[in-house]
């Protein structure tokens, strides 16, 4: 790995607010790709927090501490995510569940398909399932975008889409789904139209639905 993303991955690992940024930005003046920083520097480092807190060596603050600090990096890496100069293809009402706090993963999601041209009405984390009907009555999406990070949580996917559909909504708007303990099987049985495995095939997969 290049060392300037070992470093970065170290920062995101302590915690370190100011190493982070001046790492993103040490890296993005190298020229490295904006999406390998993101993902061998950042999303790397949030899966050894993820493996640290299953050992036992880390506790919830030092998760929320390197969480904070991966935020701090996302504000100067984001305008190189984004192309920018995109025009609008759509509208994408996105959230992480009720019970979830988790955002780093929705966020990014979010970002690229702003980036990508998209609006986006972003619920938030934590969101009950009248949050996201009322948004889909009143936003009219194009798309409902539903995070979860924790396996107790995912079946709150299931108890939105069953509301969907008992509020008359479901062939109003496509739905998918995401976050790490969710799989294209789960996304199936539940009735989702699309899972993706992270932000960017999140975008095609965004893409391929509307296209149809
Ligand atoms: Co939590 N946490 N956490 N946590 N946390 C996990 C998820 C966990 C796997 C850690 C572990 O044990 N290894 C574990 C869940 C276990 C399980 O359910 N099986 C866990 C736990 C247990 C908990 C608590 C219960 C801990 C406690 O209190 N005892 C608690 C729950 C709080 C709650 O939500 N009610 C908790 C709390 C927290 C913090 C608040 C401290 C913090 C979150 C801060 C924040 O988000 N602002 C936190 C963190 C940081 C993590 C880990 C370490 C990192 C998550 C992350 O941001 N990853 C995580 C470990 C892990 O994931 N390996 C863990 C980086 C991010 C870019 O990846 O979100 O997966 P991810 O998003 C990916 C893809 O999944 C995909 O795209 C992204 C990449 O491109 N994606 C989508 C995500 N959403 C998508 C939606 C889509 C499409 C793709 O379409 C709509």
């Amino acid at each position: 790995m290049e060392a300037v993303l070992q470093k970065l991955f170290d920062a995101v690992l302590e915690g370190d607010f100011g190493g982070v940024q001046s790492n993103v930005q040490e890296a993005l003046d190298a020229n490295l790709d904006p999406n390998t920083i993101l993902n061998d520097g950042m999303i790397a480092a949030m899966r050894e927090v993820g493996r640290r807190f299953e050992e036992g060596e880390y506790y919830v603050p030092e998760m929320l501490i390197a969480a904070r600090a991966m935020q701090s990096g996302m504000m100067t890496l984001k305008p190189h995510l984004q192309k920018g100069d995109a025009k609008p293809s759509g509208k994408v009402v996105i959230g992480t569940v009720k019970g979830d706090l988790h955002d780093i993963g929705k966020n990014l999601v979010a970002l690229m398909l702003e980036g990508d041209g998209y609006v986006i009405k972003d619920l938030g984390v934590d969101v009950p399932v009248e949050d996201f009907i009322r948004a889909i009555k009143e936003e009219k999406p194009d798309i409902l975008a539903m995070s979860a990070l924790l396996t107790t949580t995912m079946s709150m996917m299931k108890t939105t889409i069953e509301a969907v559909i008992a509020e008359g909504l479901r062939d109003e708007v496509k739905i998918i789904i995401g976050g790490a303990p969710v799989t294209e099987t789960f996304a199936n049985r539940i009735g989702a139209d699309g899972f993706s495995p992270d932000a960017s095939r999140a975008v095609g997969m965004v893409h391929a639905l509307l296209e149809k």
